[in-house]
């Protein structure tokens, strides 16, 4: 079953940077859905646990160049 995760983005303050991070984290394996919220700094992921796990989304996060906390 699907599995979903909320992450607290700070610093992304535009839209760009926005879909960076949205990119990157579609890009992983494992990822259904990937909704990044600029305006509240939130990301919210659909993934399938057997291929991806939170940590792993948020490592890809950080890699973009912003710091995330899950938060759900
Ligand atoms: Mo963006 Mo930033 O493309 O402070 S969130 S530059």
């Amino acid at each position: 079953a699907e599995k979903k995760a909320l992450f607290a983005v700070s610093g992304m303050t535009c839209a760009a940077c926005a879909g960076s991070v949205e990119k990157a984290v579609k890009r992983l394996p494992g990822i259904r859905e990937a909704i990044v919220d600029v305006l509240n700094g939130r990301a919210q992921v659909l993934f399938y646990p057997n291929f991806v796990n939170e940590e792993t989304i948020r490592e890809t996060i950080e890699d973009v160049g912003f710091e995330a906390t899950l938060i759900q």
